[in-house]
């Protein structure tokens, strides 16, 4: 557990002497696409149907908009608080070319983010950009999410499979998701009417739950990896994106050698860490612009 107790204030909770959290490090490092930072350095975001407001001070983390039995049956899981990081960080360190990467992101944590965005998300995300891939998910959110108002401003809900089911491909075009639109709009069909069940898919075994979300129009490997790694608990996971590739070429690998088995290498090395690994490996090579 990377935290010691909790306490109510009028409208949140404030969770004490918390370990391996930084603000930056969780909400900046490519898992995510709907929380933005603030003047005052707190972050905010709409998650699980709920604008949330977190805010770091000295060694305890401040979480506005829930109550305490809020924070103990979504919001500990959410932001995966009851894993030791700690030991995590120990083990892939003892890597000394991944010791760099997780000294510099020391304060990441995976979220425990609902599967239906993240599958979205991540079919959004192909071939693309974060502020545009923001971009288009807000767009979908204003167009079909529940409007919530919070501090009086206005924030949208990730819709729900009933409501992405009423959008044609022209609708996820006109959210700038471009070519990915009609992947979109198969995907949800198939959700839509059962035949594809992401909780099914989720209770799979890794390697099956790799092949089985690749099934899906827009989902290749990489983007089955950061879905099973986002939102099902995989973490032998090892989305590999032009970051992660230039990361692997700079420490590990040959600049020729393929995707597939850059994936392959990593899940070698790192096992059911692989994720944990990935994430590091991302966010250092992102914010360093590094170049190979
Ligand atoms: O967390 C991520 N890991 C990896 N490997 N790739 C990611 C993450 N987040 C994210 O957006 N991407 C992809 O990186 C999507 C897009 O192709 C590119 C943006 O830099």
């Amino acid at each position: 557990m990377d935290f010691n107790t909790i306490e109510s204030f009028n409208n949140g909770v404030l969770v004490k002497d918390v370990k391996n959290f930084e603000l930056s490090h969780i909400f900046d490092c490519g898992q995510c696409f709907r929380w933005n930072r603030r003047e005052n350095g707190s972050y905010i975001g709409v998650a699980l149907g709920k604008v949330i407001e977190v805010e770091k001070k000295g060694n305890d983390v401040l979480i506005y908009n829930i109550n305490e039995e809020e924070f103990k049956n979504t919001w500990c899981e959410y932001f995966d608080l009851s894993r030791n990081y700690t030991k995590i960080k120990g083990e892939l360190s003892k890597d000394i070319l991944l010791k760099k990467s997780v000294d510099f992101g020391y304060g990441i944590r995976l979220l425990k983010q609902e599967k239906l965005e993240m599958l979205i998300s991540f079919i959004i995300s192909a071939n693309n950009r974060i502020p545009m891939i923001k971009k288009a998910i807000e767009n979908i959110s204003k167009k079909w999410g529940e409007k919530i108002t919070y501090n009086n401003d206005i924030f949208y809900s990730f819709p729900t499979i009933d409501k992405l089911h009423t959008g044609s491909e022209k609708d996820f075009e006109e959210c700038s998701t471009g070519f990915r639109a009609k992947y979109l709009k198969d995907t949800i069909d198939r959700i839509y009417s059962g035949e594809v069940n992401l909780d099914f898919i989720a209770s799979l075994n890794d390697d099956d739950c790799h092949k089985e979300l690749q099934k899906l129009m827009g989902v290749g490997p990489k983007v089955a990896d950061c879905i099973m790694l986002f939102s099902m608990n995989k973490y032998s996971a090892f989305p590999v994106d032009v970051w992660v590739k230039k990361a692997m070429m700079k420490f590990y690998v040959a600049p020729d050698v393929s995707l597939k088995k850059i994936r392959d290498f990593g899940r070698n090395k790192f096992g059911n860490l692989s994720g944990f690994a990935q994430q590091y490996l991302f966010y250092y090579a992102r914010e360093n612009k590094i170049q190979v």
